[in-house]
């Protein structure tokens, strides 16, 4: 069976990425739309040696559409997804627009692919930041469940798009030249920079993308037991991010037993020499589709705890391909029907 899919947002930093998986993975096409706003009419866009054209998105361009992946921000799929959904598409949607809605399952394929099934229509893509820690954590709490989580993240700036990937190297160029770095895109200077995340912040300090990772793992884990606090930092790294994390059990977990559950967990790749102190790295997760997981130790500060640092792409595992594989899984599991078909059984 082959599927009609379109991307929403194809021209984008996650857009381009999501038609290089549908490519490399052979996923089965009937057909593919390559969507995005007006500004992009008349591009085009390699698949397969072949020259797509980019259309508008509208809704006489989501008509005849089996499968939506949307990755054009969150206003853009709160006004498409539900026509997309309504034409009879299944939306796997990346942005934040959905994730936390009870009915629109959030899935990290290795961690609750069972929750795709309740789907009717919509499925939300989580947060990269939390894609990549629960990728790497969830074996360990199958084991033992964490009691707290405490992160600090340093994100790529292709987490901003790839308007801000671009504009990094130039305000890198810029500074090398001796000249002042330019931030139209991003808030302030990335270049030999870093910042706190700048999404809006809460009552409690935290902000949105802290609150994120809150959340959405959360849902993703199907507790709300599970304590979470996490400092989130944009650095001058193109698309991996990076995390630290501390974990608290009720008992202690010793770091061996996690290295030995971490080196058969799917979508995970433990990156540990400890003579040669190399560990996981941006530069090494870039184009890998593996979470890469190292410094795993005890906490000298607490008998329960746990520390870990990880790397992945962000546009990859973070993303486009988290997305792909959801999409595998609901053509796998023959889940790829329209809304329609749910409502009425
Ligand atoms: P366009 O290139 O036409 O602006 P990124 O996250 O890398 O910045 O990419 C964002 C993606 O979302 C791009 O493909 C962009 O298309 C698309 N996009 C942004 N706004 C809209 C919109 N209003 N309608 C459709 N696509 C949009
Ligand atoms: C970042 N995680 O690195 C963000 C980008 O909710 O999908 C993605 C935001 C989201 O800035």
């Amino acid at each position: 069976k082959t599927y009609r899919v379109a991307i929403l947002g194809a021209t984008g930093a996650v857009g381009t990425e999501l038609l290089e998986l549908l490519e490399s993975r052979n996923f089965p096409l009937a057909e593919l739309k390559l969507l995005a706003s007006e500004r992009s009419a008349g591009r085009s866009l390699k698949f397969k040696g072949e020259n797509l054209v980019v259309e508008p998105v509208s809704d006489r361009t989501l008509e005849n559409v089996d499968l939506v992946l949307a990755s054009a921000g969150g206003s853009t799929s709160k006004k498409w997804a539900p026509v997309a959904v309504a034409k009879g598409a299944v939306v796997i949607d990346n942005s934040s627009a959905f994730r936390m809605n009870p009915e629109v399952p959030l899935v990290v394929p290795e961690v609750n692919p069972q929750a795709a099934a309740a789907h009717q229509g919509i499925i939300a893509n989580p947060n990269c930041t939390t894609i990549l820690m629960t990728v790497a954590i969830w074996p360990l709490h199958q084991i033992q469940p964490i009691k707290r989580i405490i992160a600090a993240t340093y994100q790529s700036a292709s987490g901003a798009g790839a308007k801000a990937m671009a504009e990094v190297k130039t305000q890198a160029a810029a500074i090398l030249q001796g000249q002042e770095p330019v931030a139209e895109v991003l808030p302030y200077p990335l270049a030999f920079n870093l910042f706190p995340h700048n999404t809006p912040i809460n009552d409690f300090g935290y902000c949105e993308e802290e609150m994120k990772m809150v959340n959405e793992t959360r849902k993703i884990f199907d507790t709300q037991e599970v304590r979470i606090s996490a400092t989130c930092v944009r650095v001058p790294v193109l698309r991996a991010h990076s995390e630290a994390i501390n974990l608290e059990f009720d008992t202690p977990f010793s770091p061996d037993t996690a290295r030995e559950i971490l080196s058969n967990a799917p979508g995970v790749k433990l990156v540990e020499d400890w003579r040669a102190n190399h560990f996981p790295m941006p530069i090494e997760a870039t184009g890998r589709d593996e979470v890469l997981v190292g410094r795993i130790r005890q906490d000298i500060s607490h008998p329960c705890g746990l520390e870990l640092w990880l790397c992945g792409d962000q546009i990859r595992k973070g993303a486009a391909l988290n997305a792909v594989q959801i999409a595998e899984l609901l053509v796998a599991k023959n889940l790829l029907k329209p809304a329609a078909a749910y409502i009425s059984q």
